[in-house]
């Protein structure tokens, strides 16, 4: 029996299912380059890059191992532009007896993938992505009988059945959590550390020409492209994390430093979601290190629980709640995505400087993405799908399995708090306190009316009076509401009307 083994753009780990039980006498792998999915959002030219390059070295890798591929380049003058073309034209090639291919990243691939199970008149076996430590039915068995999910008690449960960071049957250190000694402001003084990247081999130049060729309207500069392209440049990074970052990771984890983009973080989301790591090796790296007595546990906690926890979290309220989930608008957003995300120009230093990492290094760390660019999104009321769109195309981690909860239902509360407890809105004071961008800017995060106020703030009162009827009643909300039960309905009035403006003010469009 001869086996047509598709293996996508993000399943380039040597142990994906697709893999397994390869007769490398009669089957044939097929990795295909295709303009749909280089385009069906506009990709940052790093991301494109990444990926084309990373799958041509996995491909390599699999040659050099006597297995067959048939790679289609994207551009091949036969290239048809789409998964289902290319796959079309390589059954035509190859006469297999069955397309063997693992469950998609995102669940308009698996719809491509139905089609084919319906129209192709062989079989198509879809094998589950075991590359995740919770598959998609434990999800929804831990989920039955929840009206809400909370990544927290979650993560307790993934603990406890993977035995990571457990000691006897109780959390190691005696604490599931140790935020009071995380999450602290840069401290004064420190330097970032220098961060490994990888000058692009020639492999991996030829790609950058052809990206820039392609797609030289899209988001993004390739001049400062350094992402790893091979497992070994992604083992290479991760060692460099846990030696250099690691121990420093949880107390600096919601910093944002100008001119600064990787801090203390991993920056290995991209090798993550391609499959060039496992989430499985990346925790045992990390909590080796705590063994060893190099990282705290406070850090090596903080670090598990965002890929124990958060990581397989998001994938699996993604997969039970799609296709309905990325319908939902729970608090009415209806403005258009502001131009300024796509060209960077705001007299807003926080929102400058995010856009600025993203435009060169396609990656903003964490609270960049949550606390500047989602949490303006939320307070001004941009359309989920444009916001969605924007995150989609612009960093190289980015597939909608992970994306769309973490904008929809974490930045932008749309979903109206099936993943979260409260908005996470804040005004210019928390983004003074946790960063150093409000020094470089020209509005005070202190002023809340006027010339010299802070954008920032204005919108978060505005939020909060806009929305007063939906979340007054948040027990999370309960200061601010308070706060405002002081103000007046003129100051309130005006308040809106001033936040109007400004948002009113700014231009629409993809530049
Ligand atoms: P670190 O801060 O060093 O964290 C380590 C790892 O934990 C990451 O590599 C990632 O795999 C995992 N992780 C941490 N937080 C999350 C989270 N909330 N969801 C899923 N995994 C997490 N992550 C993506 O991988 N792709 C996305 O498209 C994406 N979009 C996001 C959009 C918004 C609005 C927000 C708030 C977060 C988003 N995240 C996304 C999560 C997180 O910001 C990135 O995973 C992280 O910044 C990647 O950088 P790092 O590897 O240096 O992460
Ligand atoms: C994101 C992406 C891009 C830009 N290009 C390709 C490609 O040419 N070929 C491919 O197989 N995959 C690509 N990808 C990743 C896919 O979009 C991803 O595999 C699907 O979204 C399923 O998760
Ligand atoms: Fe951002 Fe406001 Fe600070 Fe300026 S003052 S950097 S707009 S939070």
């Amino acid at each position: 029996m001869a086996a047509l083994r598709f293996i996508l753009g993000d399943q380039l780990t040597r142990d994906i299912p697709t893999l397994r039980g390869l007769d490398a006498e009669a089957d044939t792998v097929l990795m295909v380059e295709v303009a749909q999915e280089t385009t069906y959002v506009p990709h940052h030219k790093q991301k494109i890059a990444f990926i084309l390059s990373a799958m041509r070295h996995f491909a390599d890798g699999l040659r050099a191992e006597g297995i067959a591929v048939d790679y289609v380049r994207l551009d091949d003058p036969a290239n048809t532009g789409s998964f289902t073309g290319e796959l079309l034209r390589a059954v035509r090639r190859h006469l297999p007896d069955a397309v063997v291919i693992a469950e998609p990243g995102e669940y308009r691939v698996l719809e491509m993938i139905e089609g084919w199970r319906r129209g192709l008149n062989l079989p198509v076996h879809l094998l589950p992505d075991d590359r995740f430590f919770c598959t998609t039915v434990d999800f929804a068995r831990w989920a039955e009988g929840l009206d809400a999910y909370r990544m927290e008690t979650f993560y307790r449960a993934m603990r406890e059945r993977t035995g990571l960071l457990m000691r006897d049957g109780a959390p190691s250190g005696g604490r599931w959590n140790f935020d009071t000694e995380n999450r602290r402001p840069w401290p004064a003084g420190m330097r970032p550390p220098e961060r490994l990247r990888f000058p692009p081999d020639a492999a991996t130049r030829e790609v950058l020409a052809l990206v820039e060729r392609r797609f030289p309207k899209h988001f993004g500069t390739l001049a400062g492209f350094g992402w790893g392209v091979s497992r070994a440049d992604a083992l290479a990074a991760l060692d460099h994390f846990v030696a250099d970052c690691l121990p420093h990771f949880g107390a600096t984890q919601d910093a944002m430093v100008a001119g600064a983009a990787f801090l203390h973080h991993a920056t290995v989301s991209p090798y993550l979601n391609a499959g060039l790591l496992t989430a499985r090796e990346v925790c045992a790296a990390a909590i080796a290190s705590f063994e060893a007595g190099t990282a705290p546990l406070a850090a090596v906690e903080g670090f598990v629980r965002q890929i124990l926890g958060w990581r397989e979290f998001v994938r699996g309220v993604y997969w039970l709640r799609m296709p309905d989930y990325a319908d939902s608008n729970a608090l009415g957003a209806g403005r258009a995505l502001p131009a300024l995300y796509w060209t960077g120009e705001t007299e807003m230093n926080c929102l400058r400087q995010a856009i600025a990492d993203t435009a060169a290094q396609a990656y903003a760390h964490h609270i960049n993405r949550l606390m500047v660019t989602g949490n303006f999104a939320l307070l001004a009321g941009i359309r989920p799908a444009e916001i969605e769109e924007w995150y989609l195309s612009v960093y190289a981690d980015a597939y909608d399995w992970v994306e769309l909860p973490n904008v929809h239902g974490m930045a932008i509360f749309a979903d109206g708090g099936l993943m979260a407890s409260k908005p996470y809105a804040a005004g210019g004071a928390y983004i003074d306190r946790m960063s150093d961008y409000c020094r470089g800017c020209r509005y005070s995060p202190k002023v809340r009316s006027g010339p010299g106020a802070c954008p920032f703030t204005l919108l978060y009162w505005a939020f909060l009076i806009r929305h007063a009827e939906t979340l007054a009643g948040n027990p999370r909300l309960a200061m601010p509401y308070q706060t405002l039960a002081g103000w007046d309905g003129a100051r309130k009035a005006a308040t809106l009307a001033e936040a109007e403006a400004f948002l009113d003010a700014l231009p629409t469009g993809y530049a």
